[in-house]
C-alpha cells in the first residue's frame, strides 16, 4: 500500500513539475517573436471617448455654455482646468513629411501635439504615408507618461474625416527603441491607450539625462474615400508625477 501511495506522489509530483515547465516556456517565449528578439506590446484602446458633434447646432450650444471662458473653443481639448499639461511639455514636434499648406489650412507636425481638434498633421508622401511618422521631443523632466489619447483622423469635420485616412496601427519607439504597437479603432472620437511607462523611474538624477524621444510611425491605414492623405489630429498624454 506504501508503496502504491508512494507512485502515486511521485506521479503527481513529475506531473506537476512538468506542468510547470511547460508554463514557464510558454511565459518565455510569449513575448519573442521566432528570431528571438523580443517582440513589443499590442496595445488596443482601454477607452473610448464620446463622438465628437462639431456641427453649427453643437457649437452655438457649446459657445453658450462656455461663458466663463475655460475653454477657448469646441476643439480646445482640455481647457484651462488643472491637468497633466500643467507639468507636461508640448515640447517640439517633427514629421518625416508634411502635405504642404492648402489655403488657410497648414498640416505641420505641430498640430498634432496643439491640444485643438481643430488643426492636424498629415503627412505629405505619395500613397496612403505608411511608414511615415511624427515625433515628439521633450526634456529629460517630462513628467512620466502612462497613457497616450489619439483624436485619429482629421477630426474638424466629419466629412473631413471620412475623406482623408485614418491610422490603423501606429508603431511607437522612444529613444529609437520599439515601445509598443496600438491598434486604433476607426471611430470619431478620443481613443485611450493604457501604455508602459514613458520616461525617466528615477527623478532624482534628471540632470545631463537625454530628451525624451516619442517617435509614432504609420504601419496600417484605414483609407479615406476622397484623399490618399493620413491625418493625426492631436497625440496627447496622461500619466503620472504632476500635482
Ligand atoms: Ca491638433
Amino acid at each position: 500500500m506504501k508503496t502504491k501511495l508512494f507512485a502515486i506522489c511521485l506521479l503527481l509530483f513529475a506531473t506537476s513539475g512538468i506542468a510547470t515547465i511547460s508554463a514557464q516556456s510558454r511565459a518565455n517565449t510569449r513575448n519573442t517573436n521566432p528570431k528571438g528578439t523580443p517582440s513589443i506590446p499590442e496595445i488596443s484602446p482601454s477607452t473610448i471617448g464620446k463622438p465628437f458633434d462639431f456641427s453649427p447646432a453643437a457649437i452655438k450650444k457649446f459657445d453658450k455654455e462656455n461663458d466663463d471662458g475655460m475653454y477657448s473653443d469646441i476643439y480646445d481639448i482640455l481647457g484651462g482646468g488643472c491637468s497633466f499639461y500643467c507639468g507636461c511639455e508640448i515640447g517640439e514636434q517633427k514629421a518625416s513629411s508634411t502635405l504642404k499648406a492648402q489655403g488657410k489650412f497648414n498640416y505641420k507636425a505641430g498640430n498634432a501635439h496643439d491640444l485643438s481638434l481643430e488643426t492636424t498633421w498629415a503627412e505629405g508622401v505619395e500613397g496612403d504615408g505608411i511608414g511615415e511618422w511624427i515625433e515628439y521631443k521633450l526634456p529629460a523632466t517630462n513628467p512620466r507618461i502612462t497613457q497616450i489619447v489619439i483624436a485619429n483622423g482629421y477630426v474638424r469635420t466629419k466629412k473631413a474625416w471620412t475623406e482623408n485616412s485614418r491610422v490603423e496601427a501606429l508603431e511607437v519607439s522612444v529613444n529609437g527603441k520599439k515601445h509598443s504597437m496600438l491598434y486604433l479603432k476607426d471611430v470619431y472620437a478620443l481613443q485611450y491607450f493604457d501604455v508602459p511607462t514613458i520616461g525617466y523611474n528615477d527623478r532624482e538624477h534628471l540632470d545631463g539625462k537625454a530628451p525624451i524621444v516619442i517617435r509614432f510611425k504609420i504601419c496600417s491605414v484605414y483609407p479615406g474615400t476622397k484623399y490618399k492623405d493620413t491625418c493625426i489630429s492631436d497625440i496627447f498624454f496622461d500619466g503620472i508625477d504632476v500635482h
